[in-house]
């Protein structure tokens, strides 16, 4: 089999989480490379499966079959270890997880058991059954925590960005049960000689993004706001800052990760920080719109220029009881390594969100 990129290849992923956001666009990318594709799926009320519909049939029947969806949960060992001896992947990537860092503060258990206990799951089914799969673990910046406020309160000037030496320090339910993921995806590799690795991703965005994270709630408002069909956005920290990419990318640099002779560690990100606000701000300019802000902390309220209407306040219920306030990631290893280089600019990415948001509110 030879995909688009010439590189012959006949073999099988399984992923985890390729219902959410980075699974659908790394089972593109793979199907593209010529692979079988693999996915759990969590059983669900309604239908879950609308960003994989349209290269997912489970139809033996139809030619082009390379997309297969299976139950299953990270919560459910058993399930894993028959999966793995089933499908025998060449390579595992585990995206399935509680994403969402504030929700943790609620689910705080659960997030554990899925983020942290489901990755130790998935490692001993592959040292119980003997399969020969590699792992990438969806690891993340959040570990972190606020290691960079820290190391920099005393001098704005001695700014670093975050590299895979950083220590890290979490600062949410979800990151501490990430850093538990991490920690035994390197701990199972030097064990039991796995080939795991952990791709360290900073935040990264598309119109497939879930709408209760910070840039797809953005876009989606701005969109409807322009268009009348909404007054006001309301929001928490407006002064985080985040280091975000385009997920495409970003899953490239997954797949490259898992082509090395020897498993490693890598960071994914841009190297260019932005704000909450600055996001805003760049949202409303792609409708030629200018924000003008007035008050402070909750009280603060963002003004359109041109009609005086405010359309931006600020609800205390969406502050975390611990924020990350600042993230810059430090690209350069996976660019000497696996010549990895993001090409979407801060500028380009609010594009591309708040495009694609107006466009499926023109259709709706
Ligand atoms: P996402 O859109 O929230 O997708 C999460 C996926 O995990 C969904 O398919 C979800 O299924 C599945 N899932 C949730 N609980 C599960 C369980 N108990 N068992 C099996 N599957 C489960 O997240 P994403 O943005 O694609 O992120 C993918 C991975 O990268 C996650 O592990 C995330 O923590 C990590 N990460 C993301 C970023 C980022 O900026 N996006 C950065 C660093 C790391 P449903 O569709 O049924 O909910
Ligand atoms: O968009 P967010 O919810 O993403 P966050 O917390 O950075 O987490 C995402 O990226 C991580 C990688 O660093 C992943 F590991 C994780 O799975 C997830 O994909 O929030 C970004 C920032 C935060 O500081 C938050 O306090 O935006 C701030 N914010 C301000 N108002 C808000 C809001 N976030 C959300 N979700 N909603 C608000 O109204």
């Amino acid at each position: 089999m030879t995909s688009k990129n010439n590189i012959s290849t006949s073999k099988t992923a399984l992923i985890s989480g390729i219902t959410g956001q980075d699974g659908s666009y790394l089972a593109e990318l793979l199907l593209g490379k010529g692979y079988i594709v693999h996915g759990i799926v969590r059983r669900s009320s309604s239908f879950n499966t609308g960003r994989i519909d349209h290269i997912y049939n489970n139809n033996p029947e139809l030619k082009d079959s390379r997309v297969f969806l299976h139950y299953g949960d990270l919560t459910d060992s058993s399930n894993l270890n028959r999966l793995m001896e089933k499908i025998q992947p060449d390579e595992i990537y585990n995206l399935g997880a509680q994403s969402h860092v504030q929700v943790s503060f609620e689910v705080p258990e659960y997030t554990a058991e899925v983020d942290a206990v489901g990755t130790l799951r998935f490692l001993d089914a592959i040292r119980e059954t003997g399969v020969k799969s590699r792992f990438y673990q969806a690891s993340t910046s959040e570990l972190y925590g606020n290691t960079l406020v820290r190391q920099n309160s005393h001098n704005a000037s001695l700014i670093k960005s975050l590299n895979e030496d950083t220590p890290f320090r979490p600062s949410s339910p979800y990151a501490i049960a990430k850093l538990y993921a991490y920690w035994i995806t390197i701990n199972y590799r030097e064990a039991y000689g796995l080939y795991a690795c952990n791709g360290i991703l900073f935040n990264h965005e598309s119109p497939r993004r879930g709408e209760t994270f910070v840039t797809r709630k953005i876009s989606i408002a701005v969109a409807r706001i322009m268009t009348g069909k909404q007054d006001v956005l309301h929001l928490g920290n407006l002064d985080a800052r985040r280091d975000w990419g385009y997920t495409p990318e970003f899953v490239d640099g997954m797949w490259r990760m898992m082509q090395l002779d020897e498993p490693d560690d890598f960071v994914l990100a841009t190297g260019e920080s932005h704000s909450v606000r600055e996001f805003i701000t760049e949202s409303f300019r792609f409708f030629g719109e200018e924000i003008y802000w007035e008050g402070s902390g909750i009280a603060e309220k963002g003004y359109l220029q041109s009609t005086k209407k405010m359309v931006i306040g600020i609800d205390k219920s969406y502050f975390r009881l611990t924020d990350v306030e600042f993230l810059l990631g430090d690209p350069s290893k996976a660019k000497e390594k696996l010549n990895w280089q993001p090409n979407t600019s801060f500028k380009e990415l609010v594009k591309i969100l708040v495009e694609a948001d107006l466009a499926l509110i023109k259709n709706s």
